[in-house]
């Protein structure tokens, strides 16, 4: 029995956050895809596609890993992924509030079923959001992501860098 998992989100930029629910992830499905949603209301730091290339990057050793965008619902989304399952992550109480809410609607929609994992404790307070804006103002984020997503975080802040 193959399971197969999206594990959808922003991703704008990935955290060391996202990865390691992406690890765990792993250790309960056959096959997961990184889904990043391309959500044209929300502003973004990163395009669809640089943010995609990102993640591939990072995963590149995971066989089972595959990356892709996508717009639209992410239930439709993931229906036509051919997954049975969602993936998200848990930091706080808030997420709970939030998350609880996203996935009885998308079970009520859908019929889709949501796997919550909590992250690492040293990754709870990570946010994307809170990367891009302490990044901007010049802070050293470089324990909160990988590598390779510092360094286009650096020169998309300060294009004069490169
Ligand atoms: N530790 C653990 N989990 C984390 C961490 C961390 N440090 N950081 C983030 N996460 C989790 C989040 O809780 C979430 O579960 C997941 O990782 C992705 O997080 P984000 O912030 O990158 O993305 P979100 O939560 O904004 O998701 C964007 C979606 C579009 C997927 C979501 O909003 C959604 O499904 N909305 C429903 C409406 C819809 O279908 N929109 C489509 C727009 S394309």
């Amino acid at each position: 029995n193959h399971i197969k998992a999206v594990f959808p989100g922003s991703f704008d930029p990935i955290t060391n956050g996202h990865i390691d629910v992406a690890m765990r992830g792993l250790k309960m499905f056959d096959e997961l895809v990184i889904s990043v949603g391309d959500n044209q209301a929300k502003s973004e730091l990163f395009s669809a596609e640089e943010r995609v290339e990102m993640i591939r990057e990072i995963f590149a050793g995971q066989s089972r890993v595959s990356v892709e965008s996508y717009s639209g619902l992410t239930v439709e989304y993931a229906r036509q992924a051919g997954a049975t399952v969602m993936l998200r992550g848990l930091r706080n109480l808030t997420d709970v509030q939030y998350e609880f809410q996203l996935a009885m609607t998308n079970r009520a929609v859908a019929g889709i079923e949501t796997v919550f994992v909590m992250t690492s404790e040293r990754y709870g307070f990570v946010s994307s959001t809170m990367i891009r804006e302490v990044a901007t103002l010049g802070g050293d984020v470089s324990e909160l992501i990988p590598e390779l997503v510092y360094s286009r975080l650096k020169d998309k802040i300060n294009p004069a860098r490169r």
